[in-house]
């Protein structure tokens, strides 16, 4: 078998310079004579998926190189996947390699990549390979335009060069002082990897079942939603208002951004309608799916496609209406509630054209690359969200019962440390954006950006265990805005919603007294930053490649782990609750590992989710009676401040 170094090598220089030919000679020598179908013993199904896609290429079917590609464009995302296919039914590694150097020369770049990612991520055979930040795979999709010309003409012109990437738009836009957000590279990395991660195209002949998918599409973009709502309200600006078909769509956008090849991302003027867009949807289908899923809400079941009832009024109805939603292939019923949060991604990126008169390229909302750089992708996401929050509010609240952990008192929830957050300058490399030209040699070529950190803190913990012998206790931090923009405190039941999972994990809980303290680097939400394109370049080469906490790139970047505080200090409640974990935990010992660093909005990877509860329990169901949370002896809140240090770092 071939080692991880080897793999990592190949991996690397399959995606190094994309656009161009490859320019490894060892990859070349090993597929040089490589023909897909010549020995059909290399696959698990016969060659059944190659065969497939050699045909569309006999038959010049497939899409040119050199052009942009979507994966919302049904056409291209049928091209990506058969390759896909093909990577899933390799035997071993060098079946893998010899098809990706095979099919790199023949088909477009994007949908290659994109196969290409989303293999190395659920095929065994890769396992242990760390796939490259995309930022530095394809920058295009995570940087703007002025920064794209400049590192042209440094390239051209044989300097290295740094550019500082300014965010988009000017300070007449109240929308940039939040664009640190929506156009973080890390972010975005973790936006696409979870897209990557849950396809929506995902079927489980591919080998596996993804747990808890629909859920967490609803858990992943609500933690989104309200984590931007609480760096709008440290930016002194109002939460955002979910979008309506039949509003205006408010706020417009100019992307500042370009296609490698394709030319510039479509813009949206202010205040428009929405129209039907040709050949996608016209709105008063949005409408109707809309109204569907609404019905299915109010009446507690979903009708799946063969007639029978889908019981929601419980934990797992969530889980089916993530699905629906979405929609993803998990969907029960397809033909009848439709896809309402795809289309509506296609929707909006087409405004600017939507009758295709411009011949304009997909808009940033056809990209899990580029979405959150549109303000429109957070309106889309908090309508998306106020339909699941209506389902959780149809569920009874939490009885007493359902929230105690006899014999269990939460003491406190403190911090060791300040609550400090502060920008500083980071650094990625460019030299993906440019082509390759004849005679001109690489330069280095890197973007600077600003980005939002935070000191290391720990979370402290004291509770008492009443109980004779030890328990297994399921410890949930959440993170709590308590203002709004004016300052006034939130009602107990508005505020839950706002609430921002912060950690999940467990411990074993001794009789008698027990402290706590969780660092904010080992996190159930996060993940360090993805190592650079040249690390893992190096690293391959030296043979030297335990990357082992960079397992995934799903999962918020660790350095935003904290919302933006303010100069004086924003006001938090920071809660605790200590649950029962012999009923919560899905695997055994779950206080030994971690399931792969981000399992709260990711999941274990090819496992079952690690908490049988719901996701957002014990605050994602309305809670009428603020005494009953107050009163549960192991629940405890305690008000903090997150500061804002203003000099950038
Ligand atoms: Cu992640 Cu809409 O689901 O972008």
């Amino acid at each position: 078998s071939v080692p991880v170094a080897q793999k990592q090598k190949h991996v690397n220089n399959l995606l190094w310079k994309i656009y161009d030919h490859l320019h490894d000679g060892e990859l070349k020598t090993i597929a040089g004579s490589f023909t897909p179908e010549a020995d059909k013993s290399i696959y698990t199904d016969g060659g059944e998926a190659v065969h497939h896609l050699v045909q569309e290429l006999n038959d010049h079917r497939l899409l040119e190189q050199h052009h942009w590609f979507s994966l919302f464009n049904e056409r291209q995302r049928e091209e990506a996947l058969m390759l896909f296919d093909v990577f899933m039914h390799c035997k071993n590694w060098i079946c893998f390699v010899n098809n990706a150097v095979y099919w790199r020369e023949k088909m477009n770049e994007g949908e290659f990549v994109y196969a290409l990612y989303t293999a190395v991520i659920h095929s065994d055979l890769a396992e242990g390979v760390v796939l490259p930040p995309l930022y530095e795979v394809t920058p295009h999709l995570f940087t703007n335009s002025e920064i794209i010309q400049k590192a042209y003409t440094a390239k051209m012109t044989h300097t290295p060069g740094k550019f500082h990437m300014e965010f988009t738009g000017t300070k007449k836009n109240k929308e940039q002082r939040v664009a640190y957000f929506g156009e973080d590279i890390g972010m975005n990395t973790h936006h696409v990897t979870w897209h990557m991660d849950y396809p929506f195209w995902w079927k489980d002949s591919y080998g596996y079942h993804l747990d808890r998918k629909g859920e967490l599409f609803f858990w992943v973009h609500h933690q989104l939603t309200i984590r931007f709502d609480a760096e709008r309200l440290s930016n002194w600006l109002d939460p955002v208002d979910e979008l309506h078909w039949e509003n205006p769509i408010e706020e417009g956008f100019a992307p500042h951004t370009i296609y490698k090849y394709g030319g510039e991302f479509p813009a949206r003027p202010d205040h428009i309608h929405f129209e039907d867009v040709d050949g996608v949807a016209r709105v008063r289908d949005m409408i109707i799916m809309e109204s569907r899923i609404r019905d299915a809400i109010a009446h507690g079941y979903i009708e799946a496609d063969d007639g029978s009832h889908i019981d929601i009024m419980n934990d797992r109805g969530i889980d089916k209406l993530g699905d629906i939603i979405e929609s993803s292939l998990y969907s029960p019923n397809r033909q009848y509630y439709g896809a309402l949060h795809n289309l509506a991604h296609i929707m909006l990126g087409r405004q600017g054209d939507p009758h295709g008169k411009y011949d304009m390229p997909p808009g940033v909302m056809e990209h899990f690359e580029t979405a959150t750089r549109d303000p429109s992708f957070f309106r889309l996401h908090k309508y998306m969200d106020n339909i699941f929050k209506e389902h959780k509010d149809s569920l009874p609240p939490y009885t007493r019962e359902e929230l105690e952990f006899p014999g269990i008192n939460a003491e406190s929830i403190g911090v060791e440390g300040e609550l400090k957050t502060f920008f500083e300058g980071y650094e990625f490399d460019l030299r993906n954006a440019v082509d390759s030209a004849e005679g001109i040699e690489d330069v280095e070529l890197k973007s600077h950006v600003h980005r939002l950190n935070h000191h290391d803190f720990s979370f402290v913990a004291d509770i008492t265990n009443n109980n004779r012998n030890p328990v297994l206790a399921t410890l949930r931090i959440y993170l709590c805005p308590r203002r709004d923009s004016n300052g006034v405190i939130f009602e107990f039941d508005d505020g839950r919603w706002g609430c921002i999972e912060m950690d999940k994990f467990w411990r074993k809980l001794k009789p008698g007294s027990n402290h706590i303290v969780r660092k904010s680097s080992d996190s159930s939400v996060t993940v360090p930053d993805v190592p650079h394109f040249q690390t893992l370049i190096d690293a391959a080469n030296s043979g030297n490649v335990d990357f082992s906490e960079h397992s995934r790139a799903c999962g918020i970047p660790n350095r935003m782990f904290l919302p933006k505080g303010k100069k004086d200090g924003m006001e938090f409640a920071l809660v605790l609750t200590v649950t029962d974990g012999s009923h919560d935990a899905t695997h055994d010992n779950p206080e030994d590992g971690e399931h792969g660093g981000s399992h709260s909005l990711c999941g274990a990877h090819g496992e079952s989710y690690p908490d049988k509860r719901p996701m957002g329990y014990p605050i994602d169901r309305q809670m009428p009676d603020r005494r009953v949370f107050e009163s549960v002896p192991n629940f405890v809140m305690q008000i903090v401040k997150i500061y804002h240090d203003e000099s950038v770092h």
